[in-house]
């Protein structure tokens, strides 16, 4: 969904004058520490650590140990300050803001040295009123305060009972308190990835000036009416008229291809104004509908808005809308007590196949656009459907669901919480509501995204009493719980958001879980609504212990990443399985041996006298085995859709913990710094430690370039299990990886991410099968 919020023009009667002008504060900013005894340069947006590395005064952040050796980076408090020149006449105009479309996190805002405002939610959208302290010459700070040292002081103030967890596990290296922030709960660390908790101006900046009144925001959501059998679009448009009189004019809506214009007259009175219109689309035009990939077409059609107001005001909005209905259906199921956990898109059940989304870096400031389309184009290539945007993270960028709706990826979209209990004070409870209004806002018109669920397993924490609360105490955290997301989240979705289902948590158990007062006994039961499936114990090539959900929305297996790409953040004393820096990058309590245990259960671990050929046999065997583990659980899952066993399946969902890596180290993705694991289809009859008679296999490439793809024929000498070409650290995709080789011959396609060379492909070629390994 595109919606062109540019620069708004007004044309006025004679000649031309602009209503609203917009000045870009993005680029160069001063950046300083709290003591003034560092002083540097840093983009906008972006962040202290990407500033300090930029200027060559820190290394790689993700280097080895550097996650420790940089804690000092965010216990310290940083300015951003900036001056500047407004290049036009800014006394003409009545009403100028600041607008700020992310800060990171806590500051204090000054203008021309006057105190215009504070910030203390990263996924909050500011606009502060400048009109009085701004003029041609300007300055502006914004004052920091770690986040680390916030969250502390809040949870500090937080008198009246604890609001656990207080810190991470030991295992995790990371900070303290991060529920009382509204900051990426994993910049304090998670369990697979480091601490780096940012400070910095992480999206857009601008200063807006108007006159007469100003589009505030602009925002739509297509709507089937089926008594009707049509469709309508329901259009919000917020304006803040700083006219003394009412400013009246007329707003034509115009969506050519389906043959659809319609106008409107207005009259709009001062003040923050909302005008709501309805738009019918005649039952008589074919609208086509937007379909998840694999089902479908993702048509979209291009609408135009013309608010034509007094004084020859004119504004201008353009959007794609696609239309799509999504409902979740929870209903009896013959032959299994509970309900029902699936999605119909379009009238139709659909299963969800896919997998859940982290960050894709600890600084966002590297995200690009090219990083998003490489990672969703590899999501639709692999044959998902579906991406969970995962609670513990951020609200992606537009340029994220923009390209989901284009790859028909569905999203389930968590509201920021994760993994905790959180506190509900006034402070905390507002910061909240004016986050979800705007993600609101901001995401509606997205067909791609198909629920709101309200947090990352804060049910489960609390019903199943992760931290140890005496039963006297859990009502006020359930009373907690109950206000904050279903009192506030929930009250904010349903006012605001028709056209998809809300759910409180994941896992839930759905219409048991409203059932029960908002907090089931069990939130992962298998009879209702959503599972999160987790076992390391277990042999997972028996597909027996799988649980027979409605809708498996996280499993997974941990794995290390490929040597090349563990390669350049360590050095050569850490390349073993044992060794310091392993053990540091490990994130998950015991996950190295878990890793080592559940391989060992059907292959041979590796023995070299080399211990680096050890090591890079160890983490391919990982590989193999994380592979084989998902790949067992999925097929057990996508086989649940039309099974009742036990008076347990119908299984409608698969979403496996997860698609892709913040940093090198172990964990659950299988994307890890682009390189993509897709296994292909077989059956062995026994554990291939037991196998007889694999010979080593001799395979060989013969690589040659057609347009921008690089062919690379194969050829073995003998039957090679999990062939695992790789090349490097030259990005890119194989168009199938870690496959079985019966045939002599095979031919995969390599697409480069960046340009490469057919020499610089041999050169970096190596490939494995477990053959060198037995
Ligand atoms: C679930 C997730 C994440 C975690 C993953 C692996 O709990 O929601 O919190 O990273 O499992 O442990």
């Amino acid at each position: 969904m595109r919606l062109h919020l540019l620069l708004l023009l007004a044309l006025c009667g004679t000649g031309t004058t602009a209503a609203a002008l917009s000045y870009s504060l993005r680029g160069n900013w001063s950046i300083c520490n709290g003591n003034g005894s560092l002083e540097l340069p840093g983009a906008v947006p972006g962040c202290v650590h990407s500033a300090l590395f930029q200027q060559g005064l820190i290394q790689d952040s993700y280097y080895r140990f550097n996650d420790l050796n940089y804690r000092w980076i965010s216990l310290d408090n940083w300015t951003y300050s900036k001056e500047f020149k407004i290049p036009f006449e800014i006394s003409k105009w009545q009403k100028v803001n600041l607008i700020l479309e992310g800060v990171d996190t806590i500051s204090k805002i000054l203008f021309n040295e006057v105190t215009i405002g504070e910030t203390d939610n990263m996924f909050n959208r500011y606009s502060f009123d400048i009109t009085n302290v701004v003029r041609d010459v300007n300055s502006i700070e914004l004052r920091f305060q770690s986040a680390v040292l916030y969250a502390a002081q809040q949870s500090k103030a937080h008198t009246r009972y604890p609001v656990p967890p207080d810190c991470p596990p030991l295992v995790q290296k990371g900070e303290c308190h991060v529920n009382f922030v509204r900051k990426e709960q994993c910049s304090f660390s998670w369990d697979w990835g480091p601490s780096f908790p940012t400070q910095g101006i992480w999206k857009d900046v601008r200063i807006e000036a108007y006159n007469i009144c100003h589009l505030n925001d602009f925002t739509f959501s297509p709507i089937y009416d089926k008594s009707a059998q049509a469709w309508n679009l329901e259009i919000e448009a917020t304006f803040d008229v700083v006219s003394s009189k009412p400013v009246g004019g007329q707003v034509i809506v115009a969506i050519p291809k389906l043959q659809t214009q319609q106008m409107y007259n207005l009259e709009l009175q001062p003040g923050k104004r909302i005008v709501e219109l309805f738009l019918n689309i005649s039952k008589n035009i074919t609208v086509e509908t937007w379909w998840p990939h694999g089902h479908g077409n993702q048509t979209g059609y291009n609408m135009t808005i013309l608010f034509e107001l007094d004084g020859g005001l004119n504004i201008e909005k353009s959007a794609k809308v696609y239309f799509r209905t999504v409902e979740l259906i929870e209903e009896p199921i013959k032959g299994s007590p509970g309900l029902s956990f699936y999605f119909k898109i379009n009238g139709f059940p659909v299963f969800l196949k896919g997998s859940n989304w982290i960050p894709a870096d600890s600084f966002q400031d590297r995200v690009t656009s090219e990083l998003l389309r490489l990672l969703l184009q590899s999501v639709v290539d692999a044959n998902m459907n579906t991406l969970r945007v995962w609670g513990g993270g951020i609200y992606e960028q537009d340029e994220f669901y923009e390209l989901c709706d284009e790859l028909g990826i569905m999203v389930w979209q968590d509201f920021m919480f994760a993994c905790a209990l959180y506190p509900t004070d006034q402070g905390f409870l507002d910061s909240v509501r004016a986050e979800v209004a705007y993600q609101i806002k901001r995401l509606k018109s997205h067909p791609s995204i198909i629920i709101w669920s309200g947090n990352n397993e804060n049910e489960e924490a609390l019903m199943m009493n992760w931290y140890h609360i005496s039963i006297t105490d859990r009502p006020i955290y359930i009373k907690d719980y109950v206000t904050l997301y279903v009192k506030n989240i929930r009250e904010l979705v349903l006012a605001g958001d028709k056209s998809r289902p809300f759910i409180t948590s994941s896992p839930t158990n759905g219409a048991e879980t409203v059932a029960e007062g908002w907090v089931s006994r069990n939130p992962n039961s298998n009879y209702f609504g959503d599972v999160h499936f987790y076992d390391y114990i277990s042999d997972c090539w028996n597909w027996k212990v799988f649980p027979r959900a409605r809708f498996a929305s996280e499993y997974g297996y941990q794995s290390w990443p490929s040597f090349s790409t563990l390669e350049k953040v360590s050095s050569t004393e850490d390349w073993s399985f044992s060794s310091k820096f392993s053990l540091h990058r490990q994130h998950h309590e015991g996950g190295n041996k878990q890793m080592l245990y559940q391989a060992g259960l059907h292959f041979k671990l590796p023995e070299s006298t080399d211990p680096l050929r050890t090591f890079k046999d160890t983490i391919y065997l990982t590989q193999v085995m994380q592979a084989q583990c998902v790949k067992t659980e999925t097929e057990f899952y996508r086989r649940g859709r039309s099974e009742i066993v036990d008076q347990q399946g119908h299984t409608m969902g698969a979403l496996y913990w997860q698609l892709n890596d913040i940093w090198q180290a172990p964990s659950w993705a299988s994307l890890a710094d682009h390189e993509l694991l897709s296994p292909t289809n077989y059956h062995f009859l026994s554990s291939l430690k037991e196998a007889l008679g694999l010979c080593k296999a001799q395979i060989t490439a013969i690589i040659s370039q057609q347009g921008d793809i690089f062919v690379f024929d194969l050829e073995t000498s003998a039957v090679a299990p999990f062939v695992w070409l790789d090349v490097g650290s030259i990005p890119g995709r194989f168009s199938d990886n870690g496959f079985l080789m019966t045939e002599k011959t095979r031919t995969i396609l390599f697409y480069p991410w960046e340009p490469t060379s057919k020499s610089e492909l041999e050169q970096s070629f190596h490939v494995t099968s477990l053959t060198d390994i037995y």
